[in-house]
Formats: C-alpha cells, structure tokens, sequence
C-alpha cells in the first residue's frame, strides 16, 4: 500500500467515495472494502464494526490498518471534500469554516503516537458476570497508531479563546439512529486537556492521517480528533462541528452514554461523571500452549495499557500460572511512551497442575488492575486480570 500523503492520493480518497450532495446525505450500502484483513472478527456489517484476532496485535507495536478495530454507531458518511468544511463555534473571537486544505497549511503540523481504545474493550468478559447490552467486543478493541494533524490548541489560538471557555464539543457528520430520533455522534472534553498537556505528551490532535496515509472512511476521513488517554469515543471520526463552550456537551454520547451506572435510572445517568481517562489494562494475546516442544515453558505475549492518566506509565507486567498465588515478570519489546501500550513477552513454567495463565499490570504510581471490577450496566472499562484457559495436554 501506498502510505505517501500526497495531493494525488487525497484525491483518489475522494474520487473513489461517492459524492454526495449536502453534508448530511449518508449511503447505507455495505462498508466498502477499506483495507481490513478477512481475518477481522466482523460484530456488524453497517454499521461496521470489527476487531482483529488478538495474535496480530502483538506482530507490531504500530497496529497496521489491517489489523485496527473499528468501532461506529452508524454507516460512514460519503463527505465530498470540495464541500467540507471544519465548522469551529461558540465562546471563541471569530468563528470559522476551514476546508481540510486550510487545515494542512495554515498550521503546523505535528505526528503523534497514541492507542485508541473502546471504552468497551473486554465487554464480553464483564457479560460472564451478568449480561451488558452492546457490541461483545472480546480484547481486540484496541490499537496503537501514528496520526498527524494540527493540535487543537494550535486552531483555538488561532480562533481566539474568549473568557468562559471551559469545555470542547466536537461533532460528527454521521447520523446516528436513537429512539428518539437521528443524531449526531458527539463528545466533549475539558479545554485544559487541550491546552495544559505537557511537552512531552501527545497533544490533542485533529488528525487528518492515520499511520502516514490519508484516514480510511472507517476511521473518519477526511478529520478526526484524537485525544491521546481518552476512551476511542472521545476521538470524534468525521469532525464536522467544534464549539467551544462554558459547559459540556449536551450530547448522548456525552450526557448519557459512556458513564458508569448500575441501574438504568434518569439519577444515576445524571449522577455519574462522563468517562474520560482510559483505565489501566492488560490482556494476553498469544501463548505457545499445544506445542509440545515447549512443554514446562510456555511463550506468552499481550498488550498493555497504562492508565491514561498525565504522567502515567506502565511499569511491570507480571504472570501467574497459579491463579495469582506467585507472579513472575514479563519483558517489554519497546520502551514506554505517554498513552501509549506496551507490548510484552514472557516465558512462563508450567507444569500438569496448571490450569490457566493470568496477567496483571502495575503503573508507576504502584497502581494495579484488579482481580474483579464491579459491574456496569453498559460493560465499559473492564480491566480484571487477564485470564486464559489452558487446555492441558501435559
Ligand atoms: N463520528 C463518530 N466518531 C466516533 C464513533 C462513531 O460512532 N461516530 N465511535 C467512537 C468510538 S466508541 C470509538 S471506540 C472510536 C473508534 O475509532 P476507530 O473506528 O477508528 O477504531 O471512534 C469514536 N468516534
Ligand atoms: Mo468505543
């Protein structure tokens, strides 16, 4: 493939998509074929979502689009890029439309590394405890890419912030099916996560590229904002909208959705906070188990995840193959960046006895993932130890 990020294969991007007519016309045939592996665990055709077997995600540290999850409430929008246009509102000294073009030139643009992802990753663990509603993503709704982009902060200076902001609202150009009629997906997130971020740190990012190509329709071309620590939901595919505002989004994915509750009471939504940070999080993705050359060690690999907290860092991945009664540590193959995983190795004794293989990760701040979580009632950051089964042949 070709991964240049050239005016010639921007326009074949848009040549090759329908054109449509207004920025809200939306096509409902089956999600063109955008680059994914066959090998994808297909949860729905249209909307599209998927995720790759968890075997691939170990291969790379960057996920290649082969192998990236996709998640979307509703059917890619076919956005002509002659009419697009960034759309940037509210408590701001001039508003403004901006084609993708000005986005490209009229501001610095920065590569950042981040990993994305679902706040319902491992929701079909947490439906082992009592059964969630929505997508059963097993582990495989996560990956870990280059995006590029101007950073939002970048485009606020430029917009002008006036006194009162507080939050960011973006929305998208899809429209999303609810009871209550068709919406747009939204998200909003506290202005100082855009402009407080730490040198060091991936700034927020309206991206325009994903892993040095153009974004794929599934991943939200022709914009997207990334926001490096934060659940997938908040970086907002097929950016049509900004408004900066005193408050948060009134948005469902933002008022609604994506909070932790127990029961489905109009008190607990408005209670609970809207999720934000990612929580830490490991899963073993591959192990040597029936090879019997390997018998009394056994391979292991995984990802992990650190906390998507500002100076938060994986620190030690560790295995138990007795039911977390002793723990030895895995090896990273990379070293640490902020928000982004970890990919690990280990090499674990086993003998007939054991029964299964568990890992846990630990942050620099000494913080661990849990042996159990509490249930939600939306399966949304599920981050128990991670446990395989061994079918013991020894
Ligand atoms: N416009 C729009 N943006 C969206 C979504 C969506 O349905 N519509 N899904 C969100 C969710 S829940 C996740 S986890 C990520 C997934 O991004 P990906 O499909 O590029 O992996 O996109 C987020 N952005
Ligand atoms: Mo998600």
């Amino acid at each position: 493939m070709d991964h240049s990020i050239d005016r010639r294969s921007l326009l074949l991007a848009a040549a090759t998509a329908p054109a449509w007519t207004t920025p809200r016309t939306l096509y409902a045939k089956p999600t063109p074929d955008t680059g994914k592996s066959a090998a994808m665990l297909l949860h729905k055709r249209v909307p599209h979502n998927a995720e790759p077997q968890l075997q691939h995600l170990v291969e790379n540290w960057i996920t290649p689009l082969e192998h990236f999850y996709v998640r979307s409430h509703a059917p890619v929008p076919q956005i002509d890029l002659e009419r697009f246009t960034l759309s940037i509102e509210g408590l701001i000294e001039r508003p403004q439309q901006l084609t993708l073009a000005e986005i490209r030139q009229q501001f610095p643009q920065q590569e950042i590394t981040a990993t994305l992802t679902c706040a319902g990753n491992r929701r079909s663990e947490h439906s082992l405890k009592k059964q969630v509603d929505g997508v059963p993503w097993q582990a495989g709704a996560i990956g870990n890419a280059r995006w590029s982009g101007p950073t939002l902060s970048a485009v606020l200076r430029h917009v002008g912030l006036k006194s009162g902001a507080r939050h960011v609202w973006f929305e998208a150009l899809d429209e999303v099916e609810r009871p209550g009629g068709v919406i747009p997906f939204g998200a909003s997130i506290p202005i100082n996560k855009v402009l407080d971020t730490q040198s060091k740190d991936p700034p927020v990012l309206l991206a325009h590229s994903m892993n040095g190509a153009p974004l794929t329709p599934d991943h939200g071309f022709p914009l997207r904002t990334i926001v490096p620590g934060y659940i997938g939901a908040r970086s907002v595919k097929w950016l049509g909208r900004i408004v900066v505002s005193d408050r948060p989004s009134p948005n469902h994915y933002v008022a609604t959705a994506y909070k932790l509750v127990e029961r489905d009471e109009p008190e607990q939504w408005s209670a609970a906070a809207p999720l934000g940070e990612f929580a830490i999080n490991s899963v073993i993705c591959l192990t040597s188990a029936g090879h019997p050359a390997n018998a009394g060690r056994l391979k292991v690999q995984g990802y992990a995840l650190p906390p998507g907290t500002a100076g938060c860092s994986i620190a030690r991945v560790q295995l138990s193959a007795d039911e977390g009664h002793s723990w030895s540590p895995a090896q990273f193959t990379e070293p640490s960046q902020p928000y982004c995983w970890r990919l690990w190795k280990a090499n674990v004794k086993v003998g007939p006895q054991t029964r299964s293989i568990i890992a846990r990760a630990t942050d620099n701040t000494g913080q661990t993932q849990p042996q159990q979580v509490a249930w939600n009632l939306k399966g949304y950051q599920f981050n128990a130890w991670h446990r395989v089964a061994l079918e013991n042949g020894e």
